[in-house]
């Protein structure tokens, strides 16, 4: 296990189950209902503002677009795949998408947009452009802005500057890694993203990771996903990812993306809510540190 797909992985194979989890859930149905209330409660802590708006980005084919379509999954109740999402060479998300997630069809939208960007490239002129993320941090860039890596967003197409307040910026940054490529993350890539956190550390827009594809990473996982917190191999995961990208392991937070069943399930369920809730936790602190400020 360990270095199942294709890419060469570097780290030490680790086969045990650990004895004891190092992260505690209750895997049962009544934890996922309440997740599940949670976030179909959740209004941001600002009452002029409607929703908190998430940001996705990281590595072309991380499963940023994945990530939206499994959460709009569970709130319809059964798979949807509204954003495209796919293996490619390059990005497949070409376009700024700000998603909205309803409470089942026709619902009403929740306290929460999802923005799903193209994928990073370690090439200066590959995938989406770190000034673009950056003006996305600042609310500048309208949805369905067409992204273009050889040219950053140009003036016109900005949203009126005059008319941003705190609502058009982004107030939690998630950057998406595949569990199953952390160890070959290359220098231009983490160039790019040592520069997006020093940008969100200058705006103190609050930022944590989801690594995905937990499942193709450790085959007890994806034997049975009740596995993860006891797999040695994710935990090692988790913490070369808290180093490499300077982010605390607690803000590393482990999911198995929906990408090719045909029903919801618990386990997968409360993995993604939970890293859903977190998400508008740190939103919520960020809003919170912006309304002291203002005070
Ligand atoms: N095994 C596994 N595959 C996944 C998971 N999440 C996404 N995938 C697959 O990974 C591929 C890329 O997923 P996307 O969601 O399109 O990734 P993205 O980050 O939006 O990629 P770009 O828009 O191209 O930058 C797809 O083939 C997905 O089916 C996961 O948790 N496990
Ligand atoms: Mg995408």
């Amino acid at each position: 296990m360990g270095s199942r797909n294709s890419t060469p992985v570097t780290v030490e194979e680790k086969p045990e189950l650990l004895d004891k989890p190092w992260r505690d859930v209750v895997w049962d149905h009544s934890t996922r209902t309440d997740l599940k209330q949670f976030l179909h409660d959740y209004k941001p802590t600002i009452d002029s503002m409607p929703q908190a708006r998430i940001l996705l980005i990281g590595q072309i084919k991380a499963g940023k677009s994945s990530f939206f379509n499994s959460i709009n999954s569970i709130f319809h109740g059964n798979i949807t795949s509204q954003a495209g999402a796919g293996a490619m060479k390059s990005s497949l998300t070409l376009k700024y998408r700000t998603y909205q997630v309803k409470a089942g069809r026709g619902g009403q939208p929740m306290g929460f947009l999802l923005c799903d960007t193209m994928g990073l490239h370690a090439t200066e002129d590959g995938g989406v452009r770190t000034e673009d993320i950056i003006s996305i941090l600042q609310g500048y860039v309208p949805d369905k802005y067409q992204f273009n890596p050889v040219q950053p967003m140009k003036a016109d197409c900005c949203q009126a500057c005059s008319t941003l307040t705190l609502k058009d910026r982004i107030h939690c940054v998630v950057y998406v890694i595949d569990a199953s490529t952390i160890a070959i993350l290359d220098k231009g890539m983490k160039n790019k993203i040592d520069e997006i956190r020093k940008r969100t550390i200058l705006e103190d827009v609050p930022i944590m990771v989801l690594m995905t594809k937990v499942d193709k990473a450790c085959a007890h996982v994806e034997k049975d996903l009740k596995n993860i917190y006891r797999s040695g191999y994710i935990k090692d995961m988790i913490y070369r990812a808290s180093e490499c990208l300077g982010i605390p392991p607690s803000n590393v937070i482990p999911v198995k993306n929906y990408f090719d069943e045909s029903e919801l399930n618990d386990a997968c369920d409360i993995l993604l809510l939970k890293a859903m809730k977190q998400m508008l936790d740190f939103a919520d602190n960020y809003l919170e540190n912006c309304e002291e400020n203002t005070e």
